[in-house]
């Protein structure tokens, strides 16, 4: 029985620039349902993990803007993401800006002893406190999943670190700040970014991450920010970058890794509707998940 659980986490507190709580509904009103349930024995959504309208706030000793709150709301989606995959189904989260990434991995990775990450992003999501530009968390999960930053966060699930760096790759990359370029060095972290793209091709860099991670972990989560495609494509994101990953390169990447079945879990985040061309976005993150599941043309 192949059975695929939604979860919606419409959360925008780790950035500044609202209306991507509202990522979720876009995704759901962009067929996911209709496009995925062929695809798997039974679709379940579980609905949203309830975030609420809470006051934001800039934590005065670590300036960490609405530190405790994502503390909080992580944590339940970690409990959340912990119960599907004990349930046996294949964990999709659908957020909500990139510090849901925080309790995604903390349910996840309890069931690994070597999960695998890839990130698929235009940025590298590896700044702590000391090295965020601005304080903003979205800018952290994947330092926080390495143990790097604030206790409340690192310690999410009662342990750390959630990945080890020679498990990740980072795909997309083209914006990257000073501290985490130090840290992608002093870790050996992998990353292909759109240089890489350019020159080696989508086929060369899949090729190479699925080898790269395939015999050493014994699960892979897919971590894709919609802002690691190009923003013609992608334009309902927060933060767009320039010269990113295309629609068709997407796919492939997507289709190769559902061809090496080597995806245990995924999420799909940073989907801003108000900031969107008629919901294009999350058009487009609803034909990805197609592809990652096995969609088939002929
Ligand atoms: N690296 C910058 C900008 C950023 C990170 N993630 C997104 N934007 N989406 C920061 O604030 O950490
Ligand atoms: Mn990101
Ligand atoms: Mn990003």
């Amino acid at each position: 029985m192949k059975r695929l659980a939604i979860i919606g986490m419409p959360m925008d507190l780790g950035q500044m620039r609202r209306g991507v709580d509202m990522g979720p509904s876009a995704i759901r009103y962009a067929g996911i349902n209709e496009r995925l349930k062929n695809l798997f024995d039974e679709v379940q959504d579980l609905g949203d993990i309830p975030i609420g309208r809470p006051e934001v706030s800039i934590d005065q000793e670590s300036n960490l803007r609405n530190l405790e709150l994502i503390a909080e709301k992580t944590a339940k989606l970690a409990a959340k993401v912990d119960e599907v995959i004990e349930s046996g189904s294949f964990p999709l989260v659908l957020g909500g800006d990139h510090s849901i990434a925080i309790g995604t991995l903390a349910g996840v990775s309890k069931h690994y002893q070597n999960l695998g990450v890839i990130w698929y992003d235009a940025h590298g999501d590896l700044n702590t406190a000391e090295t965020s530009p601005s304080g903003n968390i979205h800018g952290m999960p994947l330092a926080v999943s390495l143990g790097l930053g604030h206790p409340l966060l690192t310690n999410i699930g009662g342990y750390q670190p959630k990945v080890k760096p020679e498990n990740i790759v980072i795909i997309g990359a083209r914006s990257l700040d000073e501290g985490e370029r130090a840290l992608i060095k002093e870790k050996g972290i992998k990353v292909y970014t759109m240089h890489e793209i350019d020159r080696l091709g989508m086929t060369k860099v899949i090729e190479e991450s699925i080898q790269y991670l395939k015999h050493k972990t014994d699960g892979v989560h897919l971590s894709l920010d919609l802002d690691g495609l190009d923003p013609a494509e992608a334009p309902g994101v927060g933060t767009p970058v320039n010269g990113g990953i295309s629609y068709r390169e997407s796919h492939l990447a997507m289709e190769m890794l559902a061809e090496a079945n080597l995806v245990t879990s995924a999420e799909f985040v940073e989907v801003n509707p108000i900031l969107d061309d008629k919901n294009k976005t999350a058009s487009l993150a609803v034909a990805l998940m197609g592809s990652l599941f096995g969609e088939k043309l002929l």
